[in-house]
């Protein structure tokens, strides 16, 4: 079956709540067989070049997963979470209350109108690279090479653990 990695954030409206109440949905979804988790990470808020609006810290965590959805179906599953918690589809990169993104499928890497797999900030992110590499030091990133050394070349100072999801 494949295996999924899904990178879940929030900065708005308890951050952490937002993100244990995903987790729980993630788990009571019958398609989807939750395997490991990160725990919890705060993260300086990255914006777009050019935005100086200033946007509280996120909360951001990976979620590793098996499921026989396939890429399209996922999204549809994860669109449907987000909804539910209250998301309200703003500007893009602005704040909200929970993105659920696609970082990893299997080896797949595809490229659609909707998808794009491995997600395509997952080199340069220290929130998302950090929280794999506690899943899993030895994943390799498709296209892009080995996780450790892509971790290597991204600076960890604007990222904090702070435990796991339900301590
Ligand atoms: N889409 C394409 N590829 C994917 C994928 N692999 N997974 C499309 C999920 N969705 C994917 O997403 C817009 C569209 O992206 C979707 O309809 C889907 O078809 P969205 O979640 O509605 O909008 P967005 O998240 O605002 O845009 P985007 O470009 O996905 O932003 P990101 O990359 O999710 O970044 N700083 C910190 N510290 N932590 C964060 O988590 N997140 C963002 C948002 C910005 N800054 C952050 C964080
Ligand atoms: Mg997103």
């Amino acid at each position: 079956m494949p295996v999924v990695y899904i990178g879940l954030g929030s900065n708005l409206d308890n951050p952490q709540q937002q993100l244990r109440s995903a987790l729980k949905i993630l788990v009571e979804t019958p398609q989807l067989r939750i395997l490991a988790d990160s725990g919890l990470y705060q993260s300086r808020a990255m914006t777009l070049p050019g935005d100086e609006t200033l946007q509280p810290d996120y909360i951001n965590a990976v979620v590793q997963l098996e499921t026989d959805l396939l890429p399209a179906q996922l999204l549809d599953t994860l669109q449907m979470i987000e909804d539910r918690q209250g998301r309200v589809r703003a500007e893009r990169w602005g704040a909200r209350t929970l993105d659920l993104d696609i970082l990893l499928y299997d080896d797949l890497q595809m490229n659609s109108e909707r998808l794009t797999i491995p997600h395509a900030g997952i080199a340069e992110r220290d929130f998302v690279l950090y929280p794999l590499q506690k899943i899993d030091n030895t994943l390799n990133i498709p296209g892009r090479g080995p996780l450790s050394e892509l971790v290597a070349s991204v600076s960890d100072k604007n990222l904090q653990y702070l435990g796991e999801f339900n301590e």
